[in-house]
């Protein structure tokens, strides 16, 4: 498969932390090069529409408030099956169910507040890219 991008958000809750370097250490050693990356802070109207799809869900709100707590930083990933790839690094939604060595295992605190963001398809990434940077921004 050829050199893939994907979109990445180290959530408020790991920012909180000053869990930056350490969840960019496990992307890294997963195979996955920081192509773009800046630190910001979401208003209300960007994380909804960030999160639009969810909009219908129980935990929406929650997820927005969340989200806007507190700085995140906004990432692309390039490497091969770099979708795939981040979803793997990243673990399951739920830290309870995320696989040893994960972001989510090893940093999560819960469902909500799980450390990290990734895209879920090619599709997808290519959208939540362009929400976030610019081409110029982007230096592979
Ligand atoms: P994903 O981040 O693993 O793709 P999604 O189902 O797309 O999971 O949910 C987006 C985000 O919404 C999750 O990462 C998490 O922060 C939050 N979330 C998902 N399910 C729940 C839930 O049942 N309760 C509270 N928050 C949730
Ligand atoms: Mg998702």
């Amino acid at each position: 498969m050829a050199l893939e991008r994907t979109f990445s958000i180290i959530k408020p809750d790991a920012t909180r932390r000053n869990l930056t370097g350490k969840v960019n250490a496990l992307l890294e050693a997963g195979g996955l090069r920081i192509v773009a990356q800046k630190r910001l802070r979401l208003s209300t109207a960007q994380a909804e529409a960030f999160y639009g799809v969810h909009k219908d869900r129980p935990f929406f709100r929650s997820l927005v408030d969340f989200m806007t707590s507190g700085p995140i930083v906004a990432q692309v990933l390039e490497g091969e099956n770099a979708v795939a790839r981040n979803r793997e690094i990243m673990g399951a939604t739920n830290p309870a169910n995320a696989a040893e060595g994960t972001i989510r295992k090893v940093f999560a605190e819960s469902i909500e507040a799980n450390s990290a963001h990734g895209s879920d398809s090619a599709e997808n990434a290519a959208i939540e890219i362009a929400f976030f940077f610019s081409g110029i921004d982007i230096v592979g």
